[in-house]
């Protein structure tokens, strides 16, 4: 049985724990050194890389996800662990650097440099970042808890303002703007109240809000998240979780996803991770396994230990691959002589993929496995056809499948449904049309051994507004090989409002789209749909709205001309 851990955060030292960092010799075994690529480092040869296709390559070839670990300043000169990072991942979070003590240790004097220094080391290496993170009561500078607490909310949106605005200004030493901030961490006591630390005594439950507006003021691209521990599976503080998002949700405020540490113990996995996250998905955010490990209680691991270790870290990737909005799987660390792990919890450990000598452990190609293998199983979807609906009138459709194995039960998911609809894990897509848009989705079922079967089909939503005149000025923002970034604003320059909308664009070249910060989309070759989400669909007469979304490219990086919204030309 999972057992929770309200002693977790007791047993942090939140003046910073050192980690370990000590490299030891020898611990894989001769097969594994075998299989292993030796590399030469420093005049020592290093058993630095794993086999196989890497995490990162094959979690892009599944629903586009990433594949992220975590990554402190100590790491970024030491090319032992640097080499395995960059072979294996393509998301980072920075271990401590961006959080409160390190960026504002005194009030109003900002500290960015080690921030910095992670953000140029996932730019050199071709990866994305989570900014990790804007308010939280541990890591917190101590000034905050001493200043007088009507001074606590002009400190924390002064905070938020300047650290977020730091990141999103793309400079010739920033290179590169977050793909997703963690602006509240871990708000929840295990009971599932909320933490009574100096924002809640200051301003109530209404400081997470305000931290999501400011942030979101400072950059409209970056999601902006919720993450917590021990809210993998259905528990109180869970279902704290679920009633803060829909609250938030309902009031307007800029949420866009919730972060699922996932902090296990070996063999004791939550049960209904999925479900768990899938409700989440299905209030319309993203969900992430933000900073996964499985630790021992005890060490060294058995070898039975480290089989039950591959099946945790298994079952919580194929978790995320069933959930459409489950955009990745970060692990905390690299491997298990850069975990927190021994630091925090005295006698534990061997909580990552990879062994003391960074090599690969059962849990890695179980991993493998579960990104990318299936055990020879057909899955076919049903094709329902080209489908048409109306704005504004609540449709439903249920998607079939059939499995060539008996006894397995199916898992949907779909891209690019109708702005407004939905797909239930089990294959009910359901909602209210938001907007005239030619949707191009494709469902997929997948089942218990991750073989998975699609269908794709158009669904054509009419009789909505169709906003009057428009202009849109696109700006390329950011450039690492192979992807890019842009931002679009759509300015309403009409005399009736736009509520709702989709913005169609060809791209000159060879790009796609692969993720709108701020609503959804579709390709279709090389014409883009880009469509609001909850918050962000009314646009009234002589106003505008600001969008971004990233992109992939291979040769032609030339930026579209022209644009449509709802289907009307713009200026
Ligand atoms: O990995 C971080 C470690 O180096 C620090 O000592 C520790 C202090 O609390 O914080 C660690 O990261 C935490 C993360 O920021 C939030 N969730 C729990 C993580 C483990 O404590």
């Amino acid at each position: 049985m999972w057992q929770s851990r309200p002693t977790l955060n007791a047993a942090r030292s939140p003046g910073g724990t050192s980690r370990r960092r000590m490299f030891t010799a020898g611990a894989a075994t001769a097969a594994t050194l075998a299989a292993m690529a030796t590399v030469a480092i420093g005049g020592s040869a290093q058993a630095a890389l794993a086999p196989g296709t890497p995490l990162k390559t094959l979690a892009a070839a599944n629903g586009n996800r990433y594949f992220g670990s975590d990554m402190t300043g100590d790491l970024v000169s030491n090319s032992n662990v640097t080499q395995l990072q960059a072979q294996q991942f393509n998301m980072l979070t920075p271990g401590n650097e961006m959080k409160w003590q390190t960026i504002e240790p005194n009030q109003n004097q900002f500290n960015f440099g080690p921030g910095d220094q992670i953000v140029q080391y996932a730019h050199a290496n071709g990866e994305r970042y989570r900014g990790h993170n804007l308010v939280w009561d541990s890591q917190l500078a101590g000034w905050v808890t001493q200043i007088p607490l009507n001074q606590v909310q002009a400190a924390m949106e002064n905070h938020i303002t300047k650290e977020v605005s730091h990141y999103a200004t793309v400079t010739a030493t920033m290179p590169q703007t977050p793909y997703a901030w963690d602006v509240v961490n871990e708000p929840f006591q295990e009971s599932g109240s909320l933490k009574q630390d100096v924002f809640f005594n200051a301003m109530g439950s209404g400081y997470i809000a305000d931290a999501l507006r400011t942030a979101h003021a400072a950059d409209p691209n970056a999601k902006l998240y919720l993450n917590d521990f021990n809210i993998e599976g259905m528990n109180a503080k869970s279902n704290a979780m679920f009633s803060l998002a829909q609250s938030l949700l309902a009031a307007g405020a800029p949420l866009n996803g919730i972060g699922f540490e996932s902090h296990f113990i070996e063999g004791q996995n939550p049960s209904g991770i999925q479900a768990n996250m899938q409700r989440f998905a299905n209030l319309g955010l993203d969900v992430a396994v933000t900073e996964l490990d499985d630790r021992f209680t005890s060490l060294p691991p058995s070898n039975a230990g480290l089989q039950q270790q591959a099946t945790d870290f298994a079952n919580t990737v194929k978790a995320c691959l069933g959930i459409t909005r489950c955009v990745g799987v970060t692990q905390w660390a690299i491997g298990d002589p850069d975990s927190w792990v021994p630091g925090a919890f005295s006698g534990q450990g061997a909580a990552t993929m990879f062994d003391q000598s960074y090599a690969p452990k059962p849990a890695f190609t179980a991993v493998q496995t579960a990104l990318g293998a299936t055990a020879g199983n057909t899955v076919t979807v049903t094709n329902p056809g080209a489908r048409t609906g109306t704005v504004g009138t609540a449709t439903s459709l249920q998607i079939s499948a059939t499995d060539s194995a008996a006894g397995q039960t199916l898992t949907f998911s779909a891209t690019g449904l109708p702005a407004g609809l939905t797909i239930s894990s089990s294959g009910l897509i359901s909602g209210t049309p938001t907007t005239n848009q030619t949707a191009n989705v494709t469902v997929t079922a997948r089942d218990g051994t991750n073989a998975s079967g699609s269908a794709s089909f158009t669904w054509t939503i009419s009789g909505g507004s169709t906003g009057g005149t428009c202009h849109v000025t696109y700006t390329r923002n950011s450039e690492w090989p192979g992807n890019f970034t842009a931002q679009v604003v759509i300015q309403n320059t009409g005399t009736s409002a736009i509520n709702g909308w989709s913005l169609t664009f060809t791209f000159p070249g060879d790009q796609k789209v692969t993720a709108n910060f701020n609503g959804g989309f579709s390709m279709s070759g090389e014409n883009a749909t880009l469509t609001n989400a909850s918050y962000n669909g009314t646009i009234a007469p002589g106003s505008s709205i600001t969008d971004g979304f990233q992109g992939t490219f291979s040769s032609n990086d030339a930026s579209p001309t022209s644009f449509a919204v709802n289907g009307t030309a713009c200026s």
